[in-house]
């Protein structure tokens, strides 16, 4: 189990979220990356969600958000920037090869860019706004750019098991992504339900996911 208060990488996560946030903060990407290649790493669990972020927080990470990456004299923040150094450590994350590595960084940065914003963007306007007589309206003109993109990606993933050759972070980074993906959209591409359900089913995935719920867990104990 790579939590280990000993170990040299440090990374930030929230001491507490509502219930419909556990499982789906950010740090978990960087928790299972460090999980498929075994590192260990130590957890800085800082005040909630929805809390003003100290201005010693806000020089690591300038939006206040969740994940940092520490490590000696290096601070990354930008879950993809983390996951790109912690690929670059191992060829299990990004090959090594020119070619199978452009492709990896290619489908990261997909995820993130293509991806991400429109499944965001959803999310967005569900946990806020329900009071809102125009949040229907904009779920509905929001919808169909998610649509558009799933498609696409269930095009381009076809029957591979992932989404280029062979595991990398640019599959870490899309799995986490369509996480976030109404339960009905995504069950509307198969292959996409099952790529979810492939890269989930990994046991790093498993490991990272228990000690993000585990740090909850210990702040509703008091811990
Ligand atoms: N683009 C950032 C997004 C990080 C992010 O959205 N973090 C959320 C939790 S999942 C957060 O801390 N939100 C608090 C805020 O935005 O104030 C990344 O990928 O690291």
């Amino acid at each position: 189990m790579p939590v280990n208060p000993d170990a040299s990488i440090e990374i930030t996560a929230y001491k507490w979220v509502p219930p419909f946030a556990e499982g789906r903060i950010k740090d978990l990407r960087v928790r299972w990356a460090l999980e498929e290649i075994g590192r260990p790493y130590r957890e800085r669990l800082i005040g909630g969600i929805f809390e003003e972020k100290p201005a010693e927080y806000l020089a690591d990470q300038p939006f206040g958000q969740v994940p940092v990456y520490k490590e000696g004299a290096l601070t990354l923040f930008e879950s993809g920037a983390i996951l790109l150094h912690i690929g670059e450590q191992d060829e299990r994350l990004l090959p090594r090869d020119a070619v199978r590595r452009g492709r990896a960084i290619s489908w990261l940065v997909a995820a993130l860019n293509s991806v991400e914003p429109t499944l965001q963007t959803l999310v967005v306007l569900s946990v806020t706004g329900a009071e809102q007589n125009w949040r229907e309206s904009a779920m509905d003109a929001a919808r169909p750019f998610a649509e558009k993109r799933l498609a696409q990606l269930a095009r381009a993933l076809g029957d591979r098991d992932w989404i280029d050759d062979g595991f990398s972070i640019g599959d870490l980074i899309m799995i986490d992504v369509l996480r976030a993906a109404p339960t009905a959209m995504l069950a509307a591409h198969p292959k996409l339900t099952a790529y979810v359900e492939r890269g989930t089913q990994r046991p790093a995935f498993g490991r990272a996911l228990a000690a993000q719920l585990a740090a909850y867990a210990n702040h509703s104990k008091g811990d």
